[in-house]
């Protein structure tokens, strides 16, 4: 496409894109489909590859991977974002009404939801998106605009192309973004966030926006700080206003003349809070005018013209009857208290998360306690506090075996978690069988989920060597087996055995052992045999290794089981030696990024050649990049690479490098 043709489909798509997105994230009322969605987004990718210099700041293809620059650096608030008073009782809403209408009778309120989240600050130049800053105190916050970015609730271009607009909104994670977040935190045996406030601004937080990306953050806008419309009078406007320029406003803002629909407002969100999808901490009362808010004034702290009424949570007390302990998916041991069932916050609950032994301590929570719990985030049951213990109960400490297997259980320090590393423990097979088979670690072609759930059910595995014992016949057994693809598993489970040691470490699915590090330890023991023996002051004397990494390695080998397999893999024939005999170092000092779909190299394959070589991989494009090896579909790396004159070499014209 010539270029020009290339600027005005770019333009148009743009603008498809922009109107479409909206749709979905703002309106909540999507006309197209997602593969549609997906199919102009990569058309518009694939000219901006072809054309960097036709890249927009406001390209819907900037939301992740744009700029990270100036991120976290301060922003001192021209408008400063001040907070709220809060009101707790309906004497305290009385007494500021009062104090309103004895200067102006004539006072209207706006009442709009209390959003639980995080306020930001957002500015827009010429229509565009050009800075987002967190409040911080009020007067000073930090730049958080390549996070903000990936919120794709937030325009990136508005509807009309004003000169200046700086705009405050409440950053916040839907309710079931946080369940499903928390409920992966907690498999993974990591840290979970409290409530989806502390989850938005852990998530706003992150150095890297990919992340923020991938918590679904969403956002609700609810003031002018500066510029817009000078004509506005009023808060309702404003939000009127807000909203044909693309904003998501604050879901509700009710115009109220007197104090008693001001109540009758406050109870109407209050009641309707449950069946939000978000989370709300109370309800804002605001002087609407202008004219009057300005005379009002503020004092140090909070403006006079409105104040916060904040629903008190629901809390119930109930009798914990048992504290069940199971193993989940990662080897992680998580406690859970069971109560008598009790209605809160609109659903019974019978269970709570106690987390780990930590949480268990600080609480001192025993079985056949009296416990205050309620929902945090209004989702999550949580025990609050325990008001009294049963006559005699001994505290609760979590066994010292894994409930599952028997094998003693592992804490390893500075970690909340106990863990079961026993790789035959049933709860961890199937994971680690498929982790054992997948194209980073055995890559055992065809080898997948759903077969090896089959071969795990039928009990024809249940431990890793196991994969060495099967022939056709057994795969002839299951379901939608014929011959041919029975041998064909039979020649990868064969072909496997021929991998290099540094595969079969990562495979064994060492904790903190990730490829990286299994490559490490086979370039610098040679041997499994030397793995095993090694150490824990061998490991950490490890160019790359830490602390962690080397207990880590020790524990695992520690354990009979881990012993018993890696003897049974070397009598099935594996190979147990480290198979790179570096050639030469034409590589040594240079760092390649791999980009896009190769036409027959893996990512992996690639990266061990060029390891081979003495040369580094990298996973994003930097100045130090020598080179970006690209295959089908590559991009933003390409388009970076592109544009830092970083030569971009095809697997031709590697494996022309390499020969
Ligand atoms: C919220 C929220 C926060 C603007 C001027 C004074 C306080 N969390 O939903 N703050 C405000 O108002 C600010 N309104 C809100 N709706």
């Amino acid at each position: 496409m010539e270029k020009e043709q290339a600027r005005i489909r770019a333009e148009e798509l743009r603008k498809i894109l922009t109107y479409h997105s909206h749709k979905y994230y703002v309106e909540d009322n999507p006309e197209i489909e997602d593969d549609e969605y997906d199919r102009l987004q990569r058309e518009l990718v694939q000219i901006e590859t072809e054309y960097p210099s036709l890249i927009t700041p406001d390209s819907p293809t900037q939301r992740v991977g744009g700029s990270a620059e100036g991120m976290f650096e301060p922003v001192v608030h021209t408008v400063p974002l001040e907070s709220l008073q809060d009101a707790f009782s309906t004497e305290e809403v009385e007494a500021f009404d009062a104090r309103i209408r004895e200067r102006f009778p004539d006072a209207s309120y706006s009442v709009e939801p209390k959003i639980d989240g995080l306020s930001v600050a957002l500015e827009y130049e010429n229509g565009i998106f050009v800075r987002g800053s967190t409040r911080g105190d009020g007067q000073v916050g930090e730049d958080v605009t390549a996070n903000l970015k990936t919120i794709n609730s937030i325009p990136l271009r508005l509807k009309e192309n004003i000169p200046f607009i700086e705009v405050r909104g409440e950053v916040f994670m839907p309710r079931k973004v946080f369940a499903a977040l928390v409920e992966k935190q907690e498999e993974n045996g990591e840290k979970s966030f409290k409530n989806p406030r502390n989850a938005a601004a852990g998530s706003l937080r992150q150095k890297d926006p990919k992340i923020t990306a991938s918590r679904k953050l969403d956002i609700f806008v609810f003031n002018i700080q500066r510029g817009g419309d000078e004509s506005i009078t009023g808060h309702k406007q404003s939000i009127d206003y807000l909203k044909k320029l693309g904003f998501k406003t604050i879901p509700s803002c009710k115009k109220c003349s007197s104090a008693a629909e001001v109540f009758d407002e406050l109870r109407r969100i209050q009641n309707q809070r449950r069946e939000l999808s978000f989370d709300i901490d109370g309800a804002v009362i605001k002087t609407d005018s202008f004219a009057y808010r300005a005379e009002i004034g503020s004092t140090a702290k909070f403006p006079r013209w409105a104040i916060a009424f904040k629903y008190p949570p629901e809390e119930k007390e109930t009798e914990i009857t048992d504290i069940e302990v199971t193993v989940g998916r990662t080897g992680v041991l998580t406690p859970t208290a069971v109560f008598r069932p009790v209605l809160v916050a609109g659903s019974t609950i019978s269970r709570a998360t106690l987390h780990n032994q930590d949480f268990i301590d600080e609480k001192d929570i025993r079985i056949g306690d009296t416990a205050v719990i309620r929902k945090a985030g209004d989702v999550i049951p949580e025990i609050v506090r325990i008001v009294s213990h049963k006559d005699n109960s001994p505290k609760f400490t979590l066994p010292s075996v894994c409930p599952s297997c028997g094998a003693k259980v592992l804490r390893e320090e500075g970690e909340a978690a106990v863990r079961c590393v026993n790789p035959e423990c049933p709860a961890q097979l199937l994971r680690n069988l498929i982790h054992f088979c997948s194209r980073d670690a055995m890559d055992i072609e065809g080898l997948g989920d759903s077969i090896l759930e089959k071969l795990v059910d039928a009990k024809m595995i249940d431990k890793i060597s196991d994969i060495y014992t099967l022939n056709e016949d057994d795969f002839m057994t299951l379901d939608g087996f014929k011959e041919k693809s029975s041998q064909n598993l039979v020649n990868a489970i064969e072909k496997s055995k021929e991998n290099d040691l540094s595969r079969l470490v990562y495979a064994l699915g060492i904790r903190h052992i990730g490829q990286k590090a299994g490559k490490i330890l086979a370039d610098r023991f040679g041997t499994i045999d030397a793995i095993m023996n090694s150490s824990y002051e061998d490991l950490v004397e490890v160019e790359g290794f830490g602390d962690i990494m080397a207990k880590s390695v020790v524990d695992f080998f520690s354990l009979e089981q881990s012993v018993r397999e890696i003897e049974a893999l070397k009598k099935f024939g594996l190979n147990m030696k480290s198979l790179t005999e570096r050639k030469d170092d034409r590589f040594a000092g240079l760092t390649f990024v791999l980009t896009g779909t190769l036409p027959t190299y893996s990512r992996t394959e690639a990266s061990e050649i060029i390891e081979g070589f003495g040369g580094k991989t990298a996973s994003s494009v930097s100045k130090k990049t020598a080179y970006v090896l690209a295959g089908e579909e590559a991009g933003s790396k390409l388009t970076k690479a592109q544009a830092l004159g970083i030569e971009i070499i095809d697997e031709n014209r590697f494996k022309e490098m390499i020969s």
